[in-house]
């Protein structure tokens, strides 16, 4: 059984949104017109507090997109986006929602940031998304959404960990690093991950 994953397409990472992905939009029509091709469809939404870690106003001193040492870990700090409730955290407007059966929201934790859409960035905690998807008898998951090389590349990588066929639909995503998104492309395949387009599908 094959579900869509539709990863972040909230409005913050789209252009006019707090940490936009270039043509970002341009991905939101194709992932209505493929979401009835799937037996199950689900959705993950960025879901930032206002003190949340990942935030570079919450540590003085320092800049938007620097890299930092923070329990234990390099993470990146982001301008201030997806925050709970709010226009930002919203799916884009143009997004079809009657298919997404359930939404699993991210980056709750202010302490950890959280890419993917299986665990934090630490590993630490579950989403409840692999248990979800296996109870379902789901075995094959396509990834959509934004961003490319961030939350859909490590949610990719995660599942592909936890035993699921893992494919990108790479038409369907936009990166914000396009270089970062080129390696990123060479991992999943190196991990047995798949890339395909939706022509194909
Ligand atoms: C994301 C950076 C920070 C993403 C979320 O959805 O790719 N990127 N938070
Ligand atoms: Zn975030």
């Amino acid at each position: 059984m094959r579900a869509l994953v539709i990863i972040d397409v909230q409005n913050d990472f789209i252009p006019g949104g707090a940490l936009a992905v270039p043509e970002g939009y341009k991905i939101v029509e194709l992932i209505n017109k493929l979401q009835h091709k799937f037996d199950l469809v689900i959705a993950t939404q960025d879901w930032h507090p206002e003190d949340h870690s990942s935030f570079a106003v919450n540590h003085p001193e320092k800049k938007e997109f620097e890299k930092i040492t923070w329990k234990g870990r390099e993470e990146v700090l982001w301008p201030v986006h997806c925050l709970q409730s709010s226009w930002g955290a919203k799916f884009h407007p143009d997004l079809r929602t009657s298919k997404i059966e359930a939404i699993f929201r991210k980056g709750t934790n202010p302490e950890m940031d959280s890419y993917s859409a299986f665990y934090d960035n630490g590993h630490l905690k579950t989403t409840g998304l692999a248990g979800y998807l296996k109870e379902k008898g789901v075995d094959e998951l396509y990834f959509c959404g934004l961003a490319a090389e961030i939350c859909v590349y490590f949610s990719v990588m995660d599942a592909l960990e936890e035993g699921f066929d893992a494919t990108i639909i790479e038409d369907a995503t936009r990166a914000l690093d396009t270089t970062d998104f080129e390696n990123a492309k060479k991992n999943i395949l190196e991990k047995g991950g798949k890339i395909t387009t939706s022509l194909t599908i």
